[in-house]
């Protein structure tokens, strides 16, 4: 694929800190489509999904945040996604707050049989309302996807994910209920832990044997899947989280296999970044997935 669409996803409904609706700005301006067009790439920027930022007059549903807003705004990611999809372009969703895959692999599900998942992110992002601690829906988009979650929210997709098609990478930090979760759903997760022992690139050569029977491979990457030191600017950072070097190494081995067919750089928060530095790393990180290497 030579033609790459490019989404923002201006979001921050689904958490508690403001900035992250910045996020596809600081990424632009980190450079994105200018070193993606220099690897060969004909980019399209679709511009930005219209979101009701603190607009919409929200009612309670339970615990959840800011649901109708999410909801209406999933629809119009899944939507923009479709038509990149439609135009065989390769889609690069960029966040925003990370509820944003819910219209992202409503699309993604639609358009592939049989889609794998890979889920990037110190968290599981599995939760449902009634295991999540904020009600923040960000902690629920893969839930969501798998069919587990708000009525709303599963009503985007067509297709569900499958468990058994999704690998999580860099995880340390799941609530009770996530841990319950995939350990039920027997997934497939390397936690840090099995990062340190096996190293990435094992890690990486793992999880696309275990997603080789699928039909594309997704990435949705958070950001705060790497350790603070190398991205402050996120909402939800954790200590103890992957490095610069081990996220690239990942990103070349994704790019070698050839099986990535759309991804999303998401929670990227200027105002908690220092002089931009989240969205570089992740503007370096679009581009080796995409095919830069060193020589
Ligand atoms: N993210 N598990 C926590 C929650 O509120 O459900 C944190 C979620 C973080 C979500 O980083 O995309
Ligand atoms: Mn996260
Ligand atoms: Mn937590
Ligand atoms: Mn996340």
């Amino acid at each position: 694929m030579n033609k790459l669409a490019i989404l923002g996803v201006p979001m921050d409904l689904g958490q508690a800190r403001r900035g992250v609706d910045m996020g596809p700005s600081a990424i632009r301006y980190a450079g994105v489509a200018g070193r993606l067009k220099k690897l060969g790439y004909t980019v399209k920027d679709y511009g930005n999904v219209t979101v009701d930022n603190g607009t919409a007059q929200e009612e309670t549903h339970g615990n959840l945040k800011n649901l109708i807003a999410v909801t209406q705004t999933s629809r119009r990611i899944r939507d923009a996604v479709k038509t990149m999809l439609e135009d065989n372009s390769f889609p690069l969703v960029l966040g925003g707050d990370h509820s944003m895959s819910i219209g992202t692999l409503a699309a993604m599900t639609a358009h592939y049989n049989n889609l794998g998942v890979i889920w990037y992110d110190a968290h599981g992002d599995l939760n449902v309302p009634a295991t999540s601690p904020t009600g923040n829906i960000h902690g629920m988009p893969l839930a969501v996807n798998l069919g587990y979650g708000h009525d709303m929210l599963t009503q985007i997709g067509t297709r569900k994910l499958k468990t058994e098609n999704v690998v999580l990478i860099g995880v340390r930090d799941l609530d009770e209920g996530e841990r319950a979760f995939i350990r039920e759903h027997n997934m497939l997760a390397f936690t840090m832990h099995e990062v340190d022992v096996l190293g990435m690139a094992a890690v990486i050569e793992q999880t696309l044997a275990h997603l080789a029977h699928t039909d594309g491979i997704h990435l949705s990457l958070d950001l705060d899947a790497l350790d603070p030191m190398y991205c402050p600017g996120v909402g939800t950072p954790v200590l103890g989280g992957l490095t610069y070097r081990e996220s690239h190494l990942a990103m070349e081995l994704l790019a070698a296999s050839m099986r990535i067919v759309s991804a999303e750089f998401v929670e990227v928060n200027p105002i908690l970044d220092e002089r931009n530095k989240t969205a570089e790393v992740a503007v370096a990180l679009i581009a080796s997935l995409l095919g830069d290497t060193l020589l």
